[in-house]
């Protein structure tokens, strides 16, 4: 099935940089901590070496960060704060075939995706937020900023991420102290870049790269008022803690094991595609990824039938081949973690399944796959795999529907397949999760708030309710 000619996306729009500095008080300077190196999944080739933050370095972005918001960005009438906040749009714009060439060599995320999804996305964020900036007073929150913002991200979507987390922060007046994920830096040293082009006051943003380490000291840092922090439930845990007793705001979005519900009276081709783009999209890096296929048993033979035969349309392979539909993992670690689960799978007895595709020799790949004859107490079925893995399930009636999709301490999304719309109705009333799609999967937008119910984390990101995280909260 693989009989194409690659079209790799050039990599000359890119200026990789042999080494990376961090980005403090408006200037890139060097790391106090040690350098670490950058890999391209894809080849395992090294991209560039990066600086790590230590205590002293963190606390030199804290510092520009608290006198820019004090003296410049949170004193600066919020229609001024709009004009740069829409000129880095622009500029992202303009900058887009780079940043998702970036995107794409330091993830390892098809180029279809970071080029059609995750810039216009990132883009789309910043022009939202941008109009937010002088309307505050309508937003129902009050219009006083935090302060200082302290916001950890992850690697599957590291741009988008910074997006979601940055434009609302410096939208209400907050400045703000970014931990990039380790394996994925290069992006939001990138955007610091444009900051510089946008003439951003120095101190409004500043990049700290590093490990989990230099998050850890981002999140303890005296001076900062408030933590955000996407990325596993196991360190979002050791953040609540961290921040207890303190006067910090945190808001955490974690991680998911979402249903995906097909009904008998679905539209069964655009649900298979849907399923297909719930789980495969981004490899399955995806908090919200329908990694639970729960499908009415009238129609689970049909269905099994096609997204067999969907998935093995699915292009596995260089992430910058413009047909490429599902990329390179994001590291050997997580690459390990998904293989131990699947072989888990296997031992509890699912049937396994994936198309027979190639797979090229270097790099972390693994193909798209399924599991059939899943129960709930298997581990697949509850535990996060975070990778192109779909754990298929069973049910007879709506009412079993909810009860299974329910059955898991997460709750950041979920997914109704019917052309009953009183059916899509009883079911998002009645299912735990932040966002539920219908008829849809993976739909963003910046309108919409994001966010999980229980161990999925609390707060919300999108839209009029993500201002809340970034404002006093005053005359709500
Ligand atoms: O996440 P970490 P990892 C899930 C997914 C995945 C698993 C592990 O199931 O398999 O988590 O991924 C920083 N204080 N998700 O290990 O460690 C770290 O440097 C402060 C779901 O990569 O949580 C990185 O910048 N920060 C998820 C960020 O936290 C710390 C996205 C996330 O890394 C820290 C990613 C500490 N003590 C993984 N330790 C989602 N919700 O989308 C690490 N970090």
């Amino acid at each position: 099935p693989f009989a194409y000619a690659p079209a790799p996306e050039s990599t000359s729009v890119v200026d990789l940089r042999a080494s990376y500095g961090l980005f403090v008080d408006g200037a890139f300077v060097d790391g106090r901590g040690e350098s670490f190196t950058t890999l391209n999944p894809a080849t395992e080739q090294p991209l560039a070496e990066v600086a790590a933050a230590d205590s002293a370095d963190v606390d030199a972005a804290v510092k520009a960060a608290r006198r820019a918001q004090e003296r410049v960005w949170g004193r600066m009438p919020g229609r001024e704060r709009a004009k740069y906040l829409f000129r880095i749009a622009r500029i992202i714009q303009e900058r887009s075939r780079e940043l998702a060439v970036l995107e794409s060599l330091d993830n390892g995320k098809p180029i279809k995706e970071s080029r059609d999804v995750d810039v216009p996305m990132v883009a789309a964020w910043f022009f939202y937020y941008a109009g937010w900036a002088d309307k505050l007073e309508h937003a129902g929150y009050g219009t006083t900023p935090v302060g200082v913002a302290g916001q950890v991200i992850p690697w599957n979507f590291p741009l988008m991420m910074l997006a979601w987390k940055v434009a609302p922060a410096l939208a209400c007046g907050n400045t703000v102290v970014l931990k990039p994920a380790e394996t994925t830096p290069l992006t939001a040293l990138l955007f610091a870049e444009i900051c510089q082009q946008a003439d951003l006051p120095a101190g409004v943003v500043n990049v700290l790269t590093g490990a989990g380490e230099t998050g850890r000291l981002v999140v303890a840092h005296d001076d900062v008022d408030k933590v955000a922090f996407t990325g596993s439930t196991e360190v979002g845990r050791q953040i609540a803690r961290a921040v207890a007793g303190t006067r910090k705001r945190v808001t955490l979005e974690l991680g998911g094991k979402a249903a995906n519900i097909v009904f008998d009276d679905a539209a069964i081709d655009q649900a298979v595609e849907g399923t297909v783009n719930g789980i495969f999209f981004n490899q399955g890096h995806v908090c919200c990824a329908g990694s639970r296929l729960l499908v009415q048993e009238s129609i689970a033979e049909e269905v099994l039938d096609r997204l067999r035969a969907r998935m093995s349309t699915l292009r596995v392979g260089d992430p910058l081949d413009k047909n490429t539909d599902v990329g390179a993992i994001n590291s050997r670690e997580q690459l390990d973690r998904i293989n131990e689960l699947a072989a888990v799978g296997e031992e509890e007895g699912a049937g396994r399944w994936a198309p027979d595709c190639e797979l090229p020799s270097t790099g972390y790949w693994f193909r798209p796959t399924i599991f059939t004859g899943v129960t709930q107490a298997h581990r697949i079925a509850r535990e996060e795999v975070f990778g192109p893995v779909l754990s298929v399930l069973t049910f007879r009636t709506p009412a079993e529907a909810v009860e299974k999709a329910n059955n898991t301490p997460y709750g950041l999304s979920a997914g109704v397949w019917t052309e009953k719309g009183s059916r899509i109705l009883w079911m998002a009333e009645r299912l735990r999760a932040g966002v539920v799609w219908a008829n849809t999967f993976n739909k963003f937008d910046p309108t919409s708030p994001f966010g999980g119910y229980q161990e999925s984390g609390y707060g919300r990101e999108g839209g009029r309710h993500g201002l809340a995280a970034y404002l006093q909260e005053e005359n709500r």
